[in-house]
């Protein structure tokens, strides 16, 4: 009796070994990024650097000589979308790892499902207060708009002292929008200015007329707005064409160059902070190593969008590495569910030098970055196209 029970649990055993499974290769990461809808204005950006990255490092040998393969999920632009991308990465693709989603809007309803599946997650944009509390499994390598935002509105008084009065919009159905704008309200009634008008509006309007209206009645030398790319940049524009004729901070939503067939030459003179600049390669190898590829194949300056999506990648790959070196194993070895726990703490430990500069992410998971910049927005004569000029 006693050994017809033994001879079951060992067969039991044998059993849930051969179901556990093992990690492919080449080893799969997941992108779950916008790939449609408006917020493809960013993650078609997301998706450029991710592959970069892929290309890069599977060039340099991958995870210690194992290739990593980039898994695409499409999550478009709301919450739905990204909680069906992140399922099928979990269950169907068996991704070690996630870099997404795109908006903290979709981060705070998709994270939680990757959180208690286990399977690490690294956003590549989400900028809002919270994102890393999610929980265990959630971090990010977007640096909080908390602290990067700031950075705009003291630049706009460096360069216009003179400025007193400001107006501050934002989309109030979107986390990021909302978080990045309490920012910029505490940094502008810190640093003396008078807000004379809030505005709301939503990611899906089109129409600003209400708002505009208003912010001219307010007679403000100072526009702070804080929404997604067609939304802000159908907002810049219409304050043009209404006669508003100062200085106009934007916010994250605007930090891309596919807002410039949306606001054409009223794109021009936005004041945009960044938590990336393509300029530091001097200083920078890993970001040279970047920009040198993402030149070559786009024939332009890469955006903080795929600078970020290709340093989310980037720190899967090492961190894989650091997994294999206190297992003593190849990843392609072992369960996929150690390793999704493994690269979760490995993610935490050491420094990453990417092209965002030397990174570090804490216990919680939140990104430790040094540097940020401003841009202003320079549109060429075409209308259509134009750069980010990196200020001083
Ligand atoms: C967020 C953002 C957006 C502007 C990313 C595209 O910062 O949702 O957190």
């Amino acid at each position: 009796m006693k050994r017809l029970a033994l001879v079951v649990l060992a067969i039991l055993a044998l059993a849930a070994t051969a179901l556990a499974e093992k990690v492919p290769s080449p080893v799969p990461v997941g992108i779950g990024v916008a790939q449609t809808s408006n917020v493809a204005l960013f993650g078609e950006e997301q998706v450029n650097g991710a592959r970069i990255a892929e290309k890069l490092f599977n060039a340099q040998g991958g995870v210690n000589g194992t290739p990593i393969k980039l898994v695409f999920q499409d999550t478009g632009g709301d919450e739905a979308g990204a909680v069906n991308a992140f399922q099928n990465l979990i269950n169907r693709d068996k991704v070690v790892g996630i870099v997404g989603p795109t908006l903290s809007q979709q981060a705070f309803s998709a994270d939680p499902i990757a959180n208690r599946a286990r399977v690490p997650v690294l956003g590549p944009s989400n900028t809002a207060k919270g994102i890393p509390q999610i929980g265990e499994y959630i971090g990010r390598v977007s640096a909080p708009i908390a602290v990067v935002a700031p950075n705009a509105i003291r630049q706009a008084l460096r360069m216009n002292p003179a400025i007193r009065k400001a107006a501050v919009l934002f989309a109030q159905n979107d986390a990021y929008s909302t978080s990045e704008s309490g920012t910029f309200q505490e940094t502008a009634k810190a640093l003396g200015l008078t807000i004379a008008t809030i505005q709301k509006f939503q990611t899906t309007d089109s129409d600003f007329t209400t708002q505009v209206t208003a912010v001219i009645a307010a007679r403000v030398d100072l526009v702070i707005i804080s929404g997604l790319a067609a939304d802000s940049g159908n907002l810049v524009k219409q304050l043009r064409q209404m006669g508003y004729k100062g200085v106009i901070v934007g916010g994250n939503g605007l930090n891309t160059p596919n807002i410039f067939p949306v606001c054409g030459a009223y794109c021009n003179d936005i004041l945009v902070a960044q938590a990336y600049s393509p300029a530091t390669t001097a200083q920078n190898p890993a970001n040279k190593v970047f920009v040198d590829e993402y030149r070559a194949r786009f024939r332009k300056d890469p955006p903080q969008f795929a600078a970020q999506a290709y340093t989310g990648v980037q720190v899967f790959v090492e961190a894989l590495k650091k997994v294999e070196a206190t297992a003593r194993k190849k990843v392609v070895q072992m369960e996929l569910a150690e390793v999704r726990t493994l690269l979760n703490e490995a993610i935490r430990t050491g420094s990453y030098k990417t092209p965002l500069g030397e990174i570090s992410l804490d216990k919680e998971g939140e990104i430790s970055q040094k540097s940020f910049y401003v841009s202003q927005i320079r549109m060429n004569p075409d209308k259509k196209s134009g750069v980010f000029v990196f200020l001083k």
